[in-house]
């Protein structure tokens, strides 16, 4: 049986009630997990009273503010969880950021800057989090990040989010094979489209929605609870032979290669 009782998880990328993140803190919750929680801290708070409303019934006993791209920030979180909770069994990473220019048009006018930007936030920051992780896994340990199949295939507008995603999983291999020696396992989900707050701000979403739901094998679309289970069982010892791995949790649709035949 899927047990994480007695087991410490932080989870980043929580924005609202339709975040993926937000799917697998709540089974995490559920198998038993000790949650620790971060959100984008901005000048308003607006993330930081609605996460934690959000929350609360998951009775986080860590609530932090965690930027990416303030490296001193992340050591702080990582300070705080030494501190309260000593080891670290999980991480979730679920971030991911393009500029809306560089997620529409011509995928070559991506500014320099765009383009960094997003390889810093949706990639590099894998790195940023599991470095800081690993001194607190002596113990062993599971990361799991999100991917999506536009890094591996040409999906339209998904442009530079494509390239981040591809250094993501290349990413994820190379951490595996470093962090094996320690038993802390590396993993990516592969979550099929799902409507979210930062997928409805995508012009055509709803069509590639409508679209997996004729030629998935499963014919429709994936949940964020189906996203979180498998997130529960990677994090989970019944995952324990697994790591430098893309598993899909997509309907089956990666494996189709002609559609509507
Ligand atoms: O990884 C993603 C989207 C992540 C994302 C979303 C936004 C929207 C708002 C990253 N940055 C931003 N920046 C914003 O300003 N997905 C897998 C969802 C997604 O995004 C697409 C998709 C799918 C699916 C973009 C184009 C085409 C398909």
């Amino acid at each position: 049986m899927l047990n994480l009782s007695g087991k410490n998880i932080l989870v980043t990328g929580i924005a609202n009630n339709r975040s993926i993140a937000w799917g697998i803190a709540q089974q995490l919750h559920t198998a038993g997990a000790n949650l620790g929680i971060t959100y984008l801290p901005d000048e308003k708070g607006r993330f930081e009273k609605k996460v934690a409303e959000l929350v609360e019934p998951l009775q986080p006993s860590l609530y932090l503010p965690c930027d990416v791209q303030n490296e001193a920030q992340v050591q702080e979180t990582f300070d705080s969880i030494a501190a309260k909770w000593g080891q670290l069994d999980g991480l979730i990473h679920c971030l991911a950021y393009a500029s809306k220019e560089s997620l529409s048009g011509e995928f070559s006018s991506v500014t320099r800057a765009d383009f960094t930007q997003s390889l810093e936030v949706s990639a590099y920051s894998l790195l940023s989090l599991s470095r800081a992780a690993k001194p607190l896994m002596s113990a062993g340990g599971s990361i799991v990040t999100l991917t999506y199949l536009g890094g591996v295939r040409v999906i339209p507008n998904y442009n530079t989010m494509g390239i981040a995603k591809a250094a993501l999983e290349m990413n994820v291999r190379y951490l595996a094979a470093e962090m094996g020696a320690q038993n802390v396992r590396v993993n990516a989900i592969s979550a099929g489209p799902i409507r979210t707050l930062a997928s409805s701000a995508i012009g055509g979403i709803l069509e590639m929605i409508h679209h997996v739901e004729k030629v998935a094998p499963l014919r429709r679309t994936v949940t964020q609870t189906e996203v979180g289970n498998t997130a529960a069982f990677l994090s989970s010892d019944l995952a324990s032979g697994i790591t430098g791995q893309v598993i899909y949790v997509d309907a089956g649709y990666e494996i189709m290669g002609m559609f509507g035949a």
